[in-house]
């Protein structure tokens, strides 16, 4: 059945729309409407083209996981080669690079460098013709490269239609693939889980996603791109240096690292790489280095290419993040919930510029899996803050004797049984709060920062404290004064004044960061406070059945049986009720009646940039706590927009909707009102 005019409309409207809340929600990070609202706007496409089947076309953004599992990957010829890079791995070298670019242009003064970040990923070549997408190939042997369009179709960062007019015809753009650091930590993660193998590192796992045969995984896999070049393969023309060509094709959608800049000769080149080598750890993907670009086209042209790698560009690495050492040997460490994490003690070697001498396995499946015994030479990778971890075993520099290490069938601190359930990776300490290892991470967690944020309680003192005897749950805590302090080590009169003091203070607190505190399995800041705010009151939360607590959002079967469990166990009933009772932590009620009439109450807020006076979360707590809610996207639910420094696009679209937009200080205002 031909589609009626009113409808072929409505089918090409959805189809900018979602386009445009991809493009806002993969490239730019900022998406403008709830995924509800994108979710409804999706189903409403696929049910016109479900009707109208006459109207589906490729670019179509119903069409991204459309594609049938290929039996074989074929090959894809490149229109220009797809070069390398040269390295350098020190100043001197980058010193060498920039006098041979000079010298090659007889040039005595400075060239511009285009400087970006080196994504650690997987290079792909797109091409787009009439500004659609038709083909993506790996890099290959630079020459040929293996065809996985159906693949990388699925990457919302991609997109399936240039966005603006005009562009070259026949256009193919370069770039990285990858997985971001949160996305592979979640990968990773749950397989670990189900006990599946886990990924070596985010390239791995990106390389492993996109070489896929069903376009089906790599869909539920989160890959984004980067672009860093373009070529024109017919009809049309791009700017006159590197940089802008950037720039268009950021125009065009594709997603660029905000990092990119222009620097002027190699002083620019290496104050841009130790600026970049100090974010590193910080940024949301892994990067191995920057590269320096001759910006200029033209001057690229003159100074040519060796074979394979262009001769006006270089790649300034930074220190691996993976290195090779020796096992020393394998302990079992005890967390606050009683999970038995195997760590390797390892032959200090620096990783990424930071010494490392232990390396988690995870739980005792993982150290299985991966076969690591005592003696045995392992790779290990540091990246950002997460903990440093074993990734594999070089079984080929395995030595006789090396020692297979098993899961103890005693807590190594408290002697009590450790206990696998079956179907579960993860064993633990029967001991509870028995086990002093328990009780020193369960007393770290009660008084860290997003808990009852004693400063000055560090995990030396608590040690201290645990070891002596001196504290044998969070109320003990409270019975500290000077003189018991005084006792410990490295502690004058002067610090155990303000450590007392800080106890104090924290006495007033919310009943969220308290429960928060507690450490109740699978009771996170947010369900803490979506429990406090649903029940107000301690003692009602305390006596509330499974059913009950599963009314609270975001409450389901498992994570209810885990706070009830909890309030069943007669000794964490008599923790708290010392706590409250006896050393009086006490807290306002929460406020979440809509009729209170405080002026944020009932209201949904957004939080757009920068704050300076508070971090996000406290933003959001201060919110949540007088009765406001707060959203991830601006819709017309929203009431108010709070907006600090470097906004998104979020407060445009408030504006564009007639939605409240206040700053800072209007939001104090409002706090404090
Ligand atoms: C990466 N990996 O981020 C190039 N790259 O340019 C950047 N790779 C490159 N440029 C020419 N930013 C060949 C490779």
């Amino acid at each position: 059945m031909d589609a009626p005019p009113d409808i072929v409309d409505r089918v090409a409207r959805l189809r900018d729309d979602i386009a445009f809340h991809q493009h806002c929600y993969y490239v730019l990070d900022d998406p403008v409407i709830p995924d509800t609202e994108f979710d409804r706007l999706f189903q409403q496409l696929i049910e016109l083209e479900r009707l109208y089947p006459s109207l589906i076309v490729s670019d179509s953004p119903t069409q991204r996981v459309g594609a049938k599992p290929v039996s074989e990957f074929r090959n894809a010829q490149h229109s220009l080669p797809m070069l390398s890079l040269e390295n350098a791995f020190d100043e001197e070298q980058v010193v060498s690079f920039d006098r041979r670019v000079r010298d090659r242009l007889g040039n005595s003064g400075v060239v511009s460098y285009s400087a970006e970040p080196k994504l650690d990923g997987i290079a792909i070549s797109i091409r787009y013709q009439q500004g659609e997408l038709v083909l993506a190939a790996t890099r290959g042997d630079g020459m040929t490269g293996e065809d996985v369009t159906h693949n990388v179709r699925t990457i919302g960062a991609v997109p399936l239609r240039l966005r603006d007019a005009p562009y070259p015809e026949d256009l193919e753009v370069r770039g990285e693939i990858f997985m971001p650091k949160s996305g592979f930590e979640e990968l990773n993660e749950r397989a670990r889980a189900a006990g599946e193998k886990t990924f070596a590192n985010p390239r791995n796992a990106a390389a492993g996603s996109l070489r896929q045969l069903d376009p089906k995984v790599t869909a539920g896999r989160p890959l984004s791109m980067f672009v860093y070049a373009a070529n024109v393969v017919d009809a049309g023309q791009l700017p006159a240096c590197h940089s802008q060509t950037l720039l268009k094709l950021r125009d065009w959608g594709f997603k660029l690292p905000t990092e990119n800049a222009v620097v002027e000769g190699v002083e620019g080149c290496i104050a841009f790489y130790n600026k970049v080598r100090a974010l590193r750890d910080e940024l949301p993907y892994d990067i191995d280095g920057v590269v320096y670009k001759v910006d200029d086209y033209e001057l690229q042209s003159i100074i040519g290419n060796v074979s394979r790698a262009p001769r006006w560009a270089i790649a300034h690495k930074f220190p691996a993040q993976e290195e090779l050492t020796l096992v020393n040997a394998i302990e079992f460490q005890i967390g606050r919930t009683g999970a038995v994490t195997p760590v390797a003690r390892l032959e200090p070697v620096s990783v990424g510029g930071v010494t490392v001498s232990n390396a988690t396995l995870h739980n005792i499946d993982e150290l299985h899996r991966k076969d690591v015994r005592v003696g045995d030479t392992v790779s290990v990778r540091r990246a950002g803050d997460v903990i440093p971890e074993v990734v594999s075993v070089l079984k080929e520099r395995r030595r006789k004797g090396a020692r297979i290490v098993r899961l103890p069938s005693k807590c190594p601190i408290c002697g009590s049984d450790v206990i696998q359930t079956e179907g579960e990776a993860i064993a633990r300490c029967s001991g509870g709060l028995t086990c002093n290892a328990q009780m020193k991470e369960t007393l770290k967690h009660f008084v860290s920062r997003r808990a009852l944020d004693v400063e000055g309680l560090g995990s030396k003192l608590i040690d201290q404290l645990v070891e002596r005897g001196l504290v044998k749950n969070p109320a003990d805590l409270f019975g500290l004064n000077q003189a018991k302090l005084q006792s410990l080590d490295r502690m004058g009169e002067k610090s155990a004044d303000n450590l007392v003091n800080a106890l104090n203070a924290s006495k007033e607190t919310t009943l969220a960061r308290f429960l928060y505190g507690l450490g109740i399995r699978e009771v996170g800041e947010a369900t803490a406070m979506n429990l406090a705010n649903h029940f107000r009151d301690l003692n009602v939360l305390m006596k509330a059945s499974a059913e009950e607590l599963q009314e609270v959002s975001d409450v389901g079967p498992i994570v209810a049986q885990h706070v009830s469990g909890f309030f069943h166990q007669s000794h964490n009933r008599a923790v708290i009720q010392q706590l409250v009772k006896k050393r009086g932590i006490h807290w306002p009620k929460p406020e979440v009646s809509i009729e209170s009439g405080t002026p944020i109450s009932g209201k949904t807020f957004v939080l757009t940039g920068t704050l300076i006076g508070m971090t996000r979360s406290e933003a959001k707590e201060r919110i949540q706590s007088r009765g406001g809610k707060v959203a991830a996207a601006v819709s017309s639910k929203t009431d108010y927009v709070v907006f600090g420094k470097n906004p998104g696009s979020k407060i445009d679209k408030a504006q564009n909707l007639g939605i409240k937009t206040i700053d800072e200080d209007g939001f104090s205002d409002l706090l404090n009102r």
